[in-house]
This record gives C-alpha cells, structure tokens and sequence, in this order.
C-alpha cells in the first residue's frame, strides 16, 4: 500500500485512518507548489493533480471520502455498514468534512497562496470566513454532549477531525467550545499522534492565526 501525501494535507487523514486500522503502508511525498501534482505520472493515480491518492490492491484510489470508505469496508472496521441505522449518519459526515474542507482550501488560497497579495479579494475571504463559521456552528452543536461524530469514533472523525487544526486558523475557538474540546480528543489519540510524526512537518500555515484584516489593500 503506497499513501501519495502532502504534509499538513489532506492526506492526513488516510494516514490516519491507516494508523487507527494498524495498517502498514509506504509514504510516497509531494509538493503543492513545484507543478510536479500536475504531471502525467501523478494525474495517472489522481486525474485532478490532487493529494491525496493511495495505491492498494492493485490499483489507485483517489479522493479521501472514498478512500476512507474503501479502506472501512475492505477492512470491516470503524463505519457503520449499510443497513446500520447509523450510516447515513457517517456518509453525511463524511461528506460534510470535504464541504468544510472545500472552504478552508479557498481561504488558504486567499490568504497564502495567491500571488501577487493584490489579486486577493478582501470581500471573498470576508464570505468564505462566513461560510465556514456556519460549518463550524454546525459541528459545535452537533458534538455538544458527544465526544464523536457517531456514538463511537469512526472514519468520519478521522475525515472531519483533521479540518479543524486549519478552521481554528481562521475562526477563534473561544466562540466554539465542543469543537474545541473535540479537537484535543481527536489530537490525544494515539493513532493521530503516530501519523503525524510519521506525516512530517506542515507546510502549509506560517502563522497561528490569520484575520482577514490582516492582508494589504
Ligand atoms: N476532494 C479531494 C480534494 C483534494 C485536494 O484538493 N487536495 C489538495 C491538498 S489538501 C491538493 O492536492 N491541492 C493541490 C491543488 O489544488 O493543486 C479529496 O478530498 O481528496
């Protein structure tokens, strides 16, 4: 098994999920930022140029809701099965973690990546800061009272989990105590802590926190 992985990406979570299932599985490390997701070689294993992809049984997979769902079904392990009266629950999350994820990836853009500084909007950073508080909101209350996603720790943890390091890069956590404590279980459990040392140093944020105020013109 091969993970093609970004550190600080979302790759993470199939480590993750790699580690919680004691699954062993090569590390294979890319660049955001040196055009090299955008070659043939990579498209072959993820057509979008997109982290992450894992080689397994003798193929690729690329998409890290459908590798998460792949990797519970192949192993019989941490997702309710279709039929459980907690499914729908898991493919909602699931998803719902690529929904937020989507939003963190357009304020990443906004306030890191896009050159020059003048070409970034000061309204759109105002709306996507928006859209993810209304996601964040959402989970908050959600795990009021819970100390997972579903009544136990699934695959959607490890899938939404990883978001939240990089939401409370932009929304303060004061305003959002049940995911904060969320996010120090999901940081506490052995198998997060493995694959972050194994995942390398993220490469991502240079700073704790980034406001909206804070960017020229
Ligand atoms: N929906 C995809 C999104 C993958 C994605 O956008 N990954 C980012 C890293 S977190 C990436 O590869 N970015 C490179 C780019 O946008 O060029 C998934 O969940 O796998």
């Amino acid at each position: 098994m091969r993970l093609h992985h970004v550190p600080g990406s979302r790759s993470i979570r199939v480590l993750w999920l790699i580690e919680e299932l004691g699954l062993n599985c090569e590390l294979q490390l890319w660049s955001l930022t040196d055009g090299s997701l955008r070659s043939a070689g990579f498209r072959a294993l993820s057509p979008a140029g997109r982290i992450p992809a894992l080689e397994i049984d003798g193929r690729a997979i690329f998409e890290s809701a459908a590798i998460v769902q792949y990797l519970t079904e192949r192993e019989g392990r941490l997702a309710p099965k279709p039929g459980d009266e907690e499914r729908a629950d898991f493919l909602s999350w699931v998803n719902f973690a690529e929904t937020q994820a989507n939003i963190l990836q357009a304020l990443n853009i906004h306030h890191i990546f896009l050159r020059p500084e003048s070409a970034r909007s000061i309204p759109l950073m105002r709306l996507d800061t928006k859209r993810l508080a209304v996601t964040a909101r959402a989970v908050d209350t959600h795990l009021q009272g819970r100390e997972t996603l579903l009544t136990t720790f699934s695959a959607a943890d490890c899938m939404l989990g990883f978001n939240i390091e990089a939401v409370f890069r932009f929304l303060p956590f004061a305003d959002y105590p049940a995911l904060a404590a969320y996010r120090d279980r999901m940081q506490a459990r052995p198998a997060y802590r493995r694959a972050l040392a194994r995942a390398g140093d993220d490469v991502i944020y240079d700073r704790d926190f980034y406001e909206v105020s804070d960017v020229p013109g």
